[in-house]
């Protein structure tokens, strides 16, 4: 029997069958969870209802975390569903394109910041609040996506590393305040992976090769990687674990200095 089985997952932020979220998806219905699933933009909706069908579900619904009215409105569909939630996974990123290109100063306008704040960060507490009633009493779990450059400065990632410190902020004032009634709330740091939003970032390939010849596993995570360990967290084997930000990026962010490829000579 899955570690997951008879708990409901309601995940956020699924746009192709490259998604962290879709490797989510796969990892906790293996396990024997029941999911829901959110996406944004009409254009998506047939794709997202034929990727909820390989993980047996018919719950899909469209909210734009950037508007509480859209959020109320799933939440309210959601709840005439399910009466009650044990599941929340947030896998949502956004900053304007040119926000994430040149040097930080330059880049980052007042708009870009708002923009990348709201959709990137404050949504994480705006969905959090929306599955409290659903959520509470339950032993359930929330988790965000994070990345390194919440922590240290990367190339072009600008406005986006500070939006995801905020993230991970709001992951420990959310785990405090909710701990209390049941809920855990975690981030996962996954090392970088090809997926939409890592599509027409410049030299984001030499990046994914950089990470693979220098991090101890020598190679790039997984989608399935990142699945499995958000299957983990929100699963009752994790029930001692909240506020912490686990890494998923084949341990690069704990080396200080390697040599490129296996030969350390
Ligand atoms: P993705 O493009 O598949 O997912 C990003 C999702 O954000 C999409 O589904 C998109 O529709 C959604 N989104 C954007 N604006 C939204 C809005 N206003 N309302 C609702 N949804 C909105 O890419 P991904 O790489 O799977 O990204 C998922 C998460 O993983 C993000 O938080 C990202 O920062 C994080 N992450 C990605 C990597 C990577 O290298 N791909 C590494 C670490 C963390
Ligand atoms: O969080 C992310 C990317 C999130 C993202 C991607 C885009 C591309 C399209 C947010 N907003 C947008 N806006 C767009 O218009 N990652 C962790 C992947 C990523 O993006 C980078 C990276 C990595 C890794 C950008 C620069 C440097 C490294």
């Amino acid at each position: 029997m899955g570690f997951l089985t008879g708990k409901r997952a309601l995940i956020v932020g699924l746009a192709s069958d490259r998604s962290i979220a879709f490797g989510i998806c796969e990892a906790m219905r293996r396990e024997g969870a029941d999911i829901a699933i959110t996406y944004v933009g009409e254009r998506f909706r047939e794709r997202v209802i034929e990727l909820a069908a390989k993980v047996d579900s018919t719950l899909v619904y469209d909210m734009d975390v950037s508007s509480d009215d859209s959020i109320a409105n799933t939440f309210s569909a959601l709840g005439t569903q399910w009466d009650s939630l044990d599941i929340l996974v947030h896998s949502v990123a956004f900053a304007p394109r040119e926000a994430l290109t040149g040097g930080y100063t330059a880049a980052t306008s007042r708009e870009a910041f708002r923009v990348a704040h709201d959709i990137s960060s404050y949504s994480l507490t705006a969905i959090a609040r929306a599955a409290q009633p659903l959520m509470q009493g339950r032993q359930g779990a929330i988790v965000t996506m994070t990345y390194l450059g919440a922590v240290k400065s990367i190339p072009s990632y600008n406005v986006m590393g500070v939006a995801k410190a905020s993230l991970e902020a709001s992951v420990r004032f959310l785990a405090a305040d909710l701990g209390p009634t049941g809920t855990r709330v975690n981030a996962i740091s996954a090392g970088p992976i090809k997926t939409l939003a890592a599509a027409g970032i410049p030299g984001f390939r030499k990046m994914l090769g950089h990470v693979a010849a220098v991090n101890p596993l020598r190679r790039n995570v997984t989608q399935d990687d990142v699945g499995n360990a958000a299957a983990f967290l929100c699963s009752d084997l994790a029930a001692g674990i909240t506020g912490e930000v686990l890494y998923v990026d084949g341990g690069y962010s704990s080396v200080g200095m390697s040599f490129a490829g296996s030969d350390e000579s």
